[in-house]
């Protein structure tokens, strides 16, 4: 598995549309290891192909980091939250309530940025696993967020996209900036 570059605005490559995986095959699966380690590495809560320059419609995530990492289990100890990996090859929404949630969305391709985002609070999907198997359900809360978010990169949609066309400017200048400062650290 290997940690890959992370591409930031305004790399025009996140703009792309990325297409469809034909079949689930272990090259698929080594992409999304590599895009989990990725991940987890940031750290984020999720991740698509195309963040990593691979335009295909794939997309990794593990909301378990999204919980209070802080709080105690019996023993008084810290707890550590088990890894909760999800895959997700040619997903697609099949429907979406009306009801809209505002959430405070990041992006790790968007460091340093973070704004509020309203979405449908519940949206039903259909996706194939790591093994290629069809799966339905519903997501709801953060996870509805989140696979919402990360299907916006697979049409070459950014959070910053909903904002107005100042915020989106200052937000770019602010992450070439960001970059800028890691390049002479
Ligand atoms: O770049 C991405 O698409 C990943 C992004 C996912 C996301 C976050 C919040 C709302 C919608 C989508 C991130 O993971 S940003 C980092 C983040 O949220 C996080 C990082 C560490 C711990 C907990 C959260
Ligand atoms: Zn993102």
């Amino acid at each position: 598995m290997t940690i890959r570059p992370i591409l930031t605005v305004p790399n025009p490559v996140l703009k792309q549309v990325s297409k469809p995986v034909a079949e689930v095959t272990d090259e698929t699966r080594a992409l999304m290891d590599d895009m989990l380690e990725t991940m987890y590495d940031a750290p984020g809560i999720g991740l698509a192909a195309i963040q990593i320059g691979v335009p295909l419609n794939v997309i990794v995530m593990d909301l378990v980091k999204d919980k209070d990492e802080s709080e105690d289990n019996d023993r008084g100890d810290e707890k550590t939250p088990e890894p909760n990996p999800k895959f997700f090859v040619n997903p697609e929404i099949l429907e979406a309530v009306d009801e809209l949630r505002p959430y405070e969305e990041g992006c790790l391709s968007i460091p340093e940025v973070y704004d509020e985002i309203e979405r449908p609070n519940r949206v039903k999907i259909r996706y194939l696993d790591y093994h290629g198997k069809e799966v339905v359900e519903w997501a709801e809360g953060i996870y509805a967020v989140c696979i919402q978010h990360e299907m916006d990169h697979l049409k070459g949609v950014l959070f910053i996209d909903y904002l107005s066309r100042l915020k989106r400017s200052r937000a770019v200048k602010k992450v070439q900036k960001f970059e800028k400062s890691k390049d002479v650290a």
